[in-house]
């Protein structure tokens, strides 16, 4: 059982079951997930940096401050292998092998957060993806150490966020 089967809000990977429910929006609706008021789920990662300075606690807190809720979590530290897989939509970019062999060193601690708009604002509380260019009072801002050493992620939308609790949590 993943650690998230039970929270009545949850959803499977399809993003549907529980969900609609939870906001009133009828469950028949198939696909209708981004409505405003309706919950999504998306995942986090204290990336290695965060984890080994001791900001999981100050990290996560920050989303739950936000008004999203907890509701999977775990430490793990992920293989080469599971990192590409996770990151594999940047296995092009120049800084892949770089950001695997970075996001593979240590422990990680991976959530999933559940709200309205859940991945937008969690991408808000982390910031952009540069420490030196994310807004003031943002995850990265505060903690990041460079581009790459970043402390947090967050998806980027609905679909990576479905593959990447794929990966991170397995089939629910
Ligand atoms: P995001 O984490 O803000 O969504 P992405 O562009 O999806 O940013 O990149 C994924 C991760 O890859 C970043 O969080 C960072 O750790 C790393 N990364 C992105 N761009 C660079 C770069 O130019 N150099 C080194 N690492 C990078
Ligand atoms: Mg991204």
């Amino acid at each position: 059982m993943t650690p998230y089967r039970d929270v009545p809000s949850g959803a499977g990977l399809d993003g549907r079951a529980g969900l609609r429910g939870e906001a009133g929006v009828p469950s028949e609706q198939p696909g209708r997930t981004t409505e405003v008021g309706v919950s999504v789920r998306t995942v986090v990662l204290v990336k290695p940096d965060g984890v080994e300075r001791g900001l999981t606690g100050v990290c996560l807190a920050a989303f739950e401050e936000a008004g999203l809720r907890l509701v999977g979590l775990k430490m793990l530290t992920l293989s080469p292998e599971t990192a590409r897989e996770f990151y594999r939509t940047h296995r092009d970019e120049p800084f892949f092998d770089g950001l695997v062999a970075y996001v593979s060193s240590g422990p990680v601690v991976a959530a999933l957060f559940d709200g309205p708009d859940a991945v937008r604002r969690v991408r808000e509380v982390i910031g952009a993806t540069d420490p030196a260019q994310a807004a003031p009072g943002t995850l990265r801002a505060l903690y990041g150490l460079s581009v790459q050493r970043n402390t947090v992620h967050g998806s980027d939308g609905e679909e990576s966020a479905r593959q990447e609790e794929a990966v991170l949590f397995g089939p629910c």
